[in-house]
């Protein structure tokens, strides 16, 4: 390796190193449950405004949504987050009930020098009822953030939405008592016209509008239950006040039953992103959520196409980094499971089971580099001893490992050499030859 390929790869290993969570793939947040994520292109890295869902501490609570403070994220490249720690909590907002719970779904805008980061909760005081919005103020995306001492008069609701036009007009849009839209004055935290409902939008309970424009087109989005649990969907006008035209559906209904969803949509770098929701840590709970990311494409008369959500999520992924395959591109039908590593223990993630012969599994997207990797290490484990072979895909599907396993009932950490390794970036395949049952914790190569 020459001295600039080696500062290279000792750059890159810094980058692992300090990120805070693990890499691209869904759900991007590894150590805490994320939902309701805001992406806003922030100094030109993306910055994740999440709410951030709590086990309960108090009986009230135990089976509702329970948030206690907002934390934010920011990436360069959406496969590795950090963290920059909690912004906002119940007990730093002069307004909010201290033990409510209720930090709901938030937004960030930036205008001229300053981040207005908006946010629902539950206000103090007696007779206080429902949610109102707030706002918090800071220099830089990642606070400190300094909270109005009043929420803003006039909005009752949740999930605040603030859309900046090119003539330099805010609106703030909102859900709770019908799906409403007021323009907000310069300063960001007063209101400067009376709300009004939107108009143009298809019956059944709605929440959680994002608002934005693409050439010419402003696209009012929101969640919406269209039969028993929310889809994301749209709907297109030509002024951010409304009337709007239904669309259609941008992501359908979770076939799991989690009945939330709740997203944003973002370019960044050129590609289109969608943020949402789903309940991958909790799956027996669905009020602790997890933020996720897919790709998002728009049609030449600009009409959104459906999103199938996928578990591998956005990005490329290094090869001298952990590779998942329980978070694929694409698994054969038969003889493959994805199940938790430790049930007791969501976050630490899950693994492939291949329990018949010729099962694979596939994950795309590995960025070999051109340092010529010399092994592959597997944490892999199989009761019965069996073996895996390691490969490229169509059309190359050149054979890089193949993978003995041998019987024993806990995680081994295999080494052995690689061949063929190619350069760039490439899908893997991992398939079970001859029968067996193995489980597949990650890979990576060195
Ligand atoms: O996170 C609490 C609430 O759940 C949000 O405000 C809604 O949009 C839904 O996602």
């Amino acid at each position: 390796m020459n001295k600039k390929d080696a500062n290279k790869r000792t750059l890159l290993m810094l980058l692992i190193c300090f990120s805070f969570s693990a890499t691209a793939q869904n759900p991007i947040i590894r150590d805490q449950f994320t939902a309701d994520p805001t992406a806003r292109v922030f100094e030109g890295k993306i910055y994740l405004y999440p709410s951030h869902d709590i086990p309960s501490p108090v009986e009230r609570l135990k089976e509702w949504f329970c948030m206690a403070d907002y934390h934010v994220f920011s990436s360069e490249n959406l496969t590795h987050w950090q963290d920059h720690g909690v912004i906002v909590s119940q007990e730093n907002v002069p307004w909010v009930a201290p033990e409510s719970y209720s930090m709901w779904a938030p937004d960030c805008v930036y205008r001229d020098g300053k981040y207005y980061f908006y946010f629902p909760s539950a206000p103090a005081g007696e007779n206080r009822r429902g949610f109102a919005v707030g706002v918090a103020v800071s220099d830089k995306p990642y606070g400190p953030f300094i909270p109005e001492e009043h929420p803003i008069e006039g909005i009752g609701g949740i999930d605040p939405c603030v859309l900046i036009d090119y003539d330099g007009q805010a609106y703030i849009y909102w859900s709770g008592r019908g799906m409403s839209v007021a323009k907000l004055k310069d300063n960001m935290v007063e209101l400067d016209s009376e709300p009004v409902q939107i108009e143009g939008l298809p019956e059944g309970f709605k929440e959680g509008p994002f608002v934005f424009e693409r050439e010419g087109i402003y696209y009012y989005t929101f969640p919406w239950v269209r039969d028993s649990t929310e889809t994301l969907a749209y709907a297109t006008g030509d002024n951010p006040m409304g009337p709007f035209e239904f669309k259609g559906v941008i992501m359908d209904e979770s076939p799991t039953g989690c009945w939330t969803n709740h997203h944003s949509i973002v370019e960044y770098q050129d590609q289109w992103y969608l943020f949402y929701h789903h309940n991958d840590y909790s799956p027996a709970f669905d009020k602790n959520r997890a933020a996720r990311i897919d790709y998002l494409f728009f049609n030449t008369d600009g009409t959104i196409q459906e999103v199938t959500p996928t578990l591998r999520g956005v990005g490329i992924t290094a090869a001298i980094e952990t590779i998942h395959p329980d978070r694929y591109s694409a698994i054969s039908e038969k003889g493959t499971s994805i199940a938790f590593v430790d049930e007791q223990s969501p976050f630490e993630g899950w693994k492939t089971l291949l329990n018949e012969d010729g099962a694979w599994v596939r994950y795309n997207g590995v960025d070999f580099g051109d340092d010529g990797q010399q092994r592959v290490i597997a944490r892999i484990s199989s009761a019965s001893g069996s073996s895996v072979r390691l490969q490229l895909t169509h059309p190359d599907k050149r054979v890089i490992a193949e993978i003995r396993v041998p019987a024993g009932s806990s995680w081994q950490e295999i080494t052995l050499p690689v061949k063929n390794v190619p350069e760039g970036i490439h899908d893997i395949e991992l398939s079970l030859i001859g029968g067996g049952m193995v489980e597949v914790d990650w890979i990576r190569f060195e």
